[in-house]
């Protein structure tokens, strides 16, 4: 593949954070690294052992494979292969290779004097990740809780926990996080359709740049937060929701285990109208 004019320029060598130059080469348009190299090895022995799966289970259906984790009386202990000891050992290999990824991210953003912002926000997300494999399991004392890996199956699970506490969008945190996806959905749609008007003008009519469309909010909805303002606030948006889902399943379970709705009382108790109230 042939290089982009400009890459000659900025495919620079060092900037990594472990075994200097040894790792520091391309693979066609790739920058490989110490941690492309562990990112590539955890994600085929991860997708290995999905395949290994879905043998075991005679079942080569995507939709329907699933890869379970351990019953609960496991504890947190390990448990056989085929009975939530693959989901363990997957599960390893996510979180390797998620995090390979993110130091991936690391010394490339370091070889361009780049800022961290990339491998930052990617971290909210595996947060989230390790917060319903890990760390959630951990804190309730049972691998078992961890979500299964299958199209269907985590949908089932979602679902599932949903109602365990009756109604899950009473979760405060649910709440927040909710609001955070909708309304970084929101921004890209206003930030993209904005990207997309001024560069594309019309036929013969010059392309339009920041100023244009500052202008342009500020004669729909009398505010612009600005070129870097909606970059910023899309990153603030979108590692919100990631942070505050990680929150939501953190504190149910953990620390509330009645249903979501009967956390709302302190509402209904407050003094002044509650059962202790001046009335
Ligand atoms: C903007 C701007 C952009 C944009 C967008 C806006 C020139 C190209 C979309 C408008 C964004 C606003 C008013 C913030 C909306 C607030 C929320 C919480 C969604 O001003 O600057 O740059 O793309």
């Amino acid at each position: 593949m042939a290089m982009m004019s400009y890459e000659e320029k900025y495919r620079v060598r060092g900037g990594t954070l472990i075994f200097g130059d040894f790792f520091d080469f391309w693979v066609g348009p790739f920058y490989v690294g110490f941690f492309g190299v562990t990112a590539v090895i955890f994600a085929s022995f991860g997708t290995a052992l999905i395949l290994w799966g879905a043998a075991l289970q005679h079942n080569w259906n995507p939709f329907t494979l699933s890869i379970d984790p351990p019953p609960l009386r496991y504890g947190l202990g390990w448990a056989p292969l085929p009975d939530g000891g693959l989901w363990q050992v997957i599960t390893i290999c996510a979180l390797g290779a998620f995090s390979s990824w993110a130091l991936r991210q690391v010394e490339i953003a370091r070889k361009l004097g780049m800022g961290l912002h990339v491998p930052l926000g990617f971290s909210a997300a595996i947060a989230a990740y390790a917060t319903l494999t890990v760390l959630r399991p951990l804190l309730m004392g049972a691998w078992g809780y961890g979500f299964p890996y299958g199209i269907m199956s985590h949908l089932d699970w979602v679902s599932n926990v949903g109602y365990q506490y009756l109604h899950f969008h009473y979760n405060p945190l649910h709440m927040l996080a909710v609001t955070f996806f909708f309304t970084t959905t929101f921004a890209l749609a206003l930030h993209g359709g904005e990207i997309l008007a001024a560069s594309n003008p019309g036929e013969g009519e010059a392309i339009k740049y920041g100023m244009h469309e500052s202008v342009y909010f500020r004669d729909t909805i009398a505010y612009s937060i600005g070129e870097l303002g909606i970059h910023r606030l899309g990153y603030f948006l979108a590692i919100s929701a990631g942070l505050f889902s990680a929150g939501c399943m953190i504190i149910s379970g953990p620390f509330w285990t009645q249903g979501w709705p009967y956390w709302w009382n302190w509402w209904l108790n407050i003094p002044i109208w509650g059962p202790h109230g001046f009335a």
